[in-house]
């Protein structure tokens, strides 16, 4: 190894890095991907502007129309680099065994292998952005420290409003605090006089990957999402998720909300969704006005990171510090406040450009009393008018996104970005299931919870590239996240019971629901959305003890007269429809419970096979 001092020259390291680790680890990075030059990000509003503005230059961002959207910008991603790519994406364990049969996996040596030559001169004619971060509140006992190395300044603008972003981390990191290094190339070094694209990336070579032992991310190929702003998936599940494990806390799918009572009791609610299956709009719910004194807060919209801790309780951080939300959808009735933190200081990208400079994605409409922009620029910059909607071509991508900083939430918790966290009261799962599983339902116990986790349901979305609608187990919403073996994961779950009861902790409750069921005519047979109000205060009755609920097969279900229908007409039969467990139905579903529990036979814990055993003997006897 070099002496630091020399290699600190060589790569410019501002004098305030004094982590000769770090130093050392940019110095051979700098070596291998062979970059023009290296830029130290400092997180400072003066470089996002500059770094924006490059962007604009290298015609990556369009500057958005001042007076509509201030300070904000839209990018188009290559056509190729517009989701997730699950397939793509490895855990590198050791052992095959203990990245399990939901990953890809690969021995470390041979990833290596075959990443070598990949990064070797993968920066050659771009900048190499040192961005490091910090997930969690800086300093806090929850939080973890990540730097990203990335050839992408969309990334590292990105990663200034998704993070705690900038110089601050340098001082929790000190001479020799713990980082986890995350690689990041658009894999499309520059010929000498070579062209820049927009929006460069692989075409034909993407790699997602984790080394859980030793805690790296590489990724190569892809400027987009999560396989891109690694702080993300990446680190705060995959990575984190193997952290969790070994030091007994969760790393979750999760959003986090607050909720407030008209008498002032707080209330935290952790809820795991799949991917672009509303949890952003769950974290910012507006509760009707038949909720009169209640509130909302938002204290994170994806990811939970979640610790026992001494006084008996188990306590949340958000460990981003923004949204990287589905902006198809979002309107005034959808989410307004989502809609109010996209006035300004937004990175939008793949959603529709108007003819005066502002943004538009499917759904938008609905707050302008339905009417369609005469004239759009999609997000393929081609011409698009309402002719084109009808005909089925959407303006924005499906999956397109904003950036936004939680700052922006009207919404946002005071307690957001406090370094203790939040109590947990109750989890939430839910999946995205036209028929079969019930609006709402309370696991008896944290078993049977855990069960209702572990056997989830959902319909593909376009978070995610591949085939959209069909049902695929997506276990505790994690199935592209958990950086290890899903049945060691479960494991992991019920084993936090146990502890938690050993140090004489009250455990929150478990509820699961559906907010997607359809009628034979495919529309929704719930209105979701504010009115998911209904549910969670249902649900806040349930831990204070006012509400009974009835026995179902799958745990305790709501009565009719136990929700507050005022302002909604919702009628017994309605609520019969979504809340209804039909027999024949669940017989089906309990043979895919079957097969995904044949799946993850090695190390699957035997108590879900008796939870399920005892589930199926209440369905045949009711
Ligand atoms: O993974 S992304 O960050 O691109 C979004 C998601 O799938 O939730
Ligand atoms: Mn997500």
């Amino acid at each position: 190894m070099n002496a630091p001092a020399l290699q600190g020259l060589e790569i410019n390291a501002p004098d305030y890095v004094k982590h000769p680790r770090l130093l050392a680890w940019v110095a051979d990075m700098v070596a291998l991907c062979k970059p023009e030059r290296v830029y130290w990000c400092d997180g400072s509003q003066d470089e996002y502007d500059r770094l924006c503005q490059q962007l604009v230059d290298a015609g990556t961002f369009k500057k958005l129309n001042p007076a509509k959207r201030p300070r904000s910008y839209l990018a188009w991603s290559d056509p190729s680099d517009v989701a997730r790519v699950e397939d793509r994406t490895f855990i590198c364990s050791e052992k095959k065994e203990d990245a399990g049969p939901t990953n890809n996996w690969m021995a470390p040596a041979e990833m290596r292998a075959t990443l070598q030559p990949l990064f070797d001169g993968c920066m050659r004619g771009r900048t190499m952005y040192v961005v490091p971060f910090s997930m969690g509140p800086l300093g806090s006992h929850i939080a973890h420290i990540g730097v990203e190395l990335t050839d992408s300044a969309y990334v590292a603008v990105n990663q200034r409003l998704m993070t705690r972003m900038g110089r601050a981390v340098y001082d929790v990191l000190g001479v020799d605090g713990d980082f986890v290094p995350c690689m990041h190339t658009v894999g499309a070094p520059l010929q000498p006089g070579e062209q820049d694209k927009p929006w460069p990336c692989n075409p034909t070579t993407k790699y997602i990957v984790h080394y859980p032992e030793t805690r790296e991310i590489w990724s190569y190929g892809s400027g987009y999402g999560g396989n891109a702003l690694l702080g993300k998936k990446c680190l705060a599940l995959r990575i984190a998720s193997v952290m969790g494990r070994d030091q007994g806390w969760l790393a979750e799918h999760m959003l986090i909300l607050g909720v407030t009572s008209p008498e002032g009791k707080k209330y935290h609610v952790a809820a795991a969704f799949p991917s672009a299956c509303g949890k952003t709009n769950f974290s910012m719910l507006v509760p009707p006005p038949a909720f009169q004194g209640w509130k909302v807060t938002t204290i994170g919209d994806d990811i939970a990171w979640i610790k026992p801790h001494a006084d008996g309780k188990m306590y949340a951080i958000n460990p981003e510090a923004g949204y990287f939300g589905v902006a198809p959808g979002t309107n005034h009735l959808t989410n307004p406040n989502c809609l109010a933190s996209l006035h300004q200081d937004v990175i939008f990208t793949n959603v529709a450009l108007t003819d005066d400079g502002d943004v538009w994605w499917e759904g938008l409409e609905k707050d302008g009393g339905g009417a369609l922009p005469a004239h759009l620029l999609d997000w393929q910059g081609k011409d698009w008018t309402p002719e084109d909607g009808k005909a089925g071509r959407k303006a924005a991508h499906p999956n397109s996104r904003f950036t936004v900083a939680a700052t922006n939430n009207p919404a946002l918790d005071p307690q957001w970005d406090d370094p203790n966290g939040v109590p947990i009261d109750a989890f939430i799962f839910g999946g995205r299931r036209s028929t079969t599983v019930p609006l709402v339902t309370e696991a008896r116990n944290w078993m049977e919870g855990v069960y209702m986790a572990a056997t989830m349901g959902s319909e593909t979305t376009a978070a995610a590239f591949g085939a959209q609608g069909v049902v695929r187990r997506d276990p505790f919403a994690m199935l592209p996240f958990c950086g290890y073996n899903m049945s060691d994961y479960f494991q992991h779950w019920l084993d936090m019971e146990h502890k938690l009861e050993r140090l004489g902790h009250t455990l929150p409750n478990i509820f699961c629901v559906n907010w997607f069921r359809k009628n034979a005519e495919g529309q929704f047979v719930w209105p979701g959305y504010g009115e998911n109000m209904r549910v969670l205060k249902w649900m806040i009755d349930r831990i204070e003890g006012r509400a009974q609920g009835r026995e179902t097969m799958f745990g305790i279900a709501p009565q009719y007269a136990e929700i507050n229908w005022q302002g909604l007409d919702f009628t017994p039969a309605q609520f019969e429809a979504v809340t209804h467990i039909d027999k024949a139905a669940w017989t089906e579903e309990f043979k895919l419970h079957a097969e995904l529990f044949d799946m993850l036979a090695y190390h699957l814990p035997k108590e879900l096979l008796a939870t399920k055993a005892a589930m199926e003997q209440r369905l045949a006897a009711a």
